[in-house]
């Protein structure tokens, strides 16, 4: 026991000593929260038990298997529909606070339709999990949607038909109503750069429609509104009541110049209008950002579009939209370097309407997915622009992670990234006063990612895809997080 504790020790040494040179208080503040974050489609298997309705994720990976890189999909996943006991239970040792987890529309509602009915069986599993976790001592974070669209709901346009807005605001209503007793953070939504862009406009993710320059704006701007009116009906209906809170969570890169160039400065301030303000701004001022809203608008014209392909928000959604959130969640993994393109976008798409060139310094350490390198000075800088373009909104990190190709126990390079991650974060909150509330670790189990299928692994634990059993195992960066957590400190 003693000897494994000193190898612990000095195995983790190095890579703590390195991950926290300049940083001088290594201490979270007392009300600072950790926790791990998963979704459903990714982990929860069990797609057509109990009930359940059928999702585009389900639809689409039995229909075009060949999209996902391994031919996988999330059908038994890692089979969390019935080991949720044992997750909770890895969650307890880990020793976080919270535990950020997403409902499964379908499994609520499986027509995914306002009263079209609900599932008794869907709903029970959510409460034993909730319930699980509170008698754990763990906070639940609910993500309302993570990408999983009924696909009744896709039949008659999805998120590009604003009709689906009254069904997200029911089914929301359903989720408050049922569990908001219980549960305190709700998120509203999970990236929508994610699934509306990718999933409307390049094809690239689940509806796989490819409407570039078009259905990502159309997508997002009933996703935003759904928000809002999300967040209206929680503060009216349930609020004072409930006495919880309500955001989302919204990805990016950190957008760095490639050189000290004026234009690759601009090229930056750019990748950051079109990758995150576009998101934000509309949800701390009411609308788009007038930059964005002129360039679009002057680019559709010269195109031959008789009005700006990004829709308008009308007064009262404008009104509804202003500070419609009680705190911004953050999806941060990486950063590019930004440069102005010569390169030929298709027209229209949002690439062409941004224009920015992304790359990677070579120098950069990358991970096994090739669009995230290791660049934790990137997540400082996030942070402090964060803070000076939005008026220093309570700040959550709801995911940060590292890929790797192989499941081992002994993953460093994991390690390496959470502490160096979390060290910026450090230097964040206490040289530059930025509000963050908390830190979420991305995955805490390996699981099915997305297009990339299994072959991506971001868990703390190993999961073993061989057995029926899915037999979960720590690894060695699932005890260093629960070190950090127990002393809430990076090093003693
Ligand atoms: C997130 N990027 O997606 C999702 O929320 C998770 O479901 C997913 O498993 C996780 O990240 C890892 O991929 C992102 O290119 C995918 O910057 C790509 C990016 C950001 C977020």
């Amino acid at each position: 026991m003693v000897l494994n504790l000193l190898w612990m020790f000095l195995k983790f040494l190095p890579i703590i000593t390195t991950a926290v040179q300049g940083l001088r208080n290594l201490t979270f503040p007392n009300n600072f929260k950790f926790g791990v974050a998963t979704s459903a489609y990714q982990i929860e298997g069990a797609w057509n038990e109990d009930g359940k309705g059928q999702s585009i994720w389900d639809h689409y990976l039995h229909k075009y298997p060949y999209l996902v890189k391994d031919k996988s999909n999330g059908d038994i996943a890692c089979d969390s529909y019935h080991k949720y006991k044992e997750d909770v239970k890895l969650l307890k040792d880990l020793g976080v606070d919270f535990y950020r987890f997403s409902i499964a529309w379908t499994r609520i509602i499986p027509m995914g339709y306002k009263d079209s009915g609900v599932s008794l069986e869907g709903i029970e599993y959510y409460n034993n999990l909730i319930d699980e976790l509170l008698a754990s001592d763990i906070e639940p974070y609910v993500t309302i949607f993570h990408w999983d669209t009924p696909k009744t709901l896709e039949e008659n346009g999805g998120w590009l038909n604003n009709s689906i807005v009254d069904h997200y605001v029911s089914y929301a209503r359903i989720l408050f109503e049922l569990y908001g007793d219980r549960v305190k953070h709700w998120l509203t939504f999970n990236e929508f750069s994610q699934f509306c862009e990718e999933g409307y406009s390049r094809a690239e993710k689940a509806p796989f429609k490819s409407l570039q320059g078009i259905g990502g704006y159309q997508c997002t701007h009933n996703a935003l509104i759904a928000h809002s009116r999300t967040y209206k009906m929680y503060v009216e209906e349930f609020k004072i009541s409930q006495k919880g809170f309500l955001g989302l969570s919204v990805d990016t890169a950190w957008a760095e110049p490639k050189t000290d160039s004026i234009l690759d400065k601009l090229a930056a301030e750019e990748e950051m209008l079109f990758s995150y303000f576009y998101y934000l701004h509309p949800l701390i001022f009411g609308d788009y950002p007038t930059l964005l809203k002129m360039k679009i608008s002057l680019k559709s014209s010269v195109q031959g579009f008789r009005t700006s392909r990004l829709p308008k928000f009308n007064e009262s959604e404008i009104e509804l939209l202003r500070g419609s959130f009680d705190f911004i969640g953050l999806n941060h993994y990486t950063t590019a370097l930004c440069s102005w393109s010569n390169q030929k976008f298709p027209v229209p798409s949002e690439l062409d309407d941004c224009g920015v060139k992304q790359s990677q310094n070579t120098t950069w350490k990358i991970s096994a997915a090739p669009w995230l390198a290791e660049v934790p000075w990137g997540l400082r800088k996030l942070l402090v622009w964060i803070k000076e373009k939005l008026n220093n909104p309570p700040l959550l990190i709801t995911e940060n992670g590292w890929a790797t190709t192989d499941s081992n126990l002994d993953d460093n390079d994991r390690m390496n990234y959470h502490t160096k991650y979390l060290s910026e974060v450090l230097k964040a909150i206490h040289d530059d006063d930025c509000n963050v509330i908390g830190y979420t670790a991305w995955t805490l189990m390996d699981n099915f990612e997305w297009m990339s299928g299994y072959g991506e692994k971001f868990g703390l634990v190993q999961v073993d895809l061989t057995s029926t059993n899915r037999t979960r195992t720590p690894k060695d960066s699932f005890f260093l997080y629960q070190k950090i957590i127990r002393n809430r400190k990076l090093i003693e």
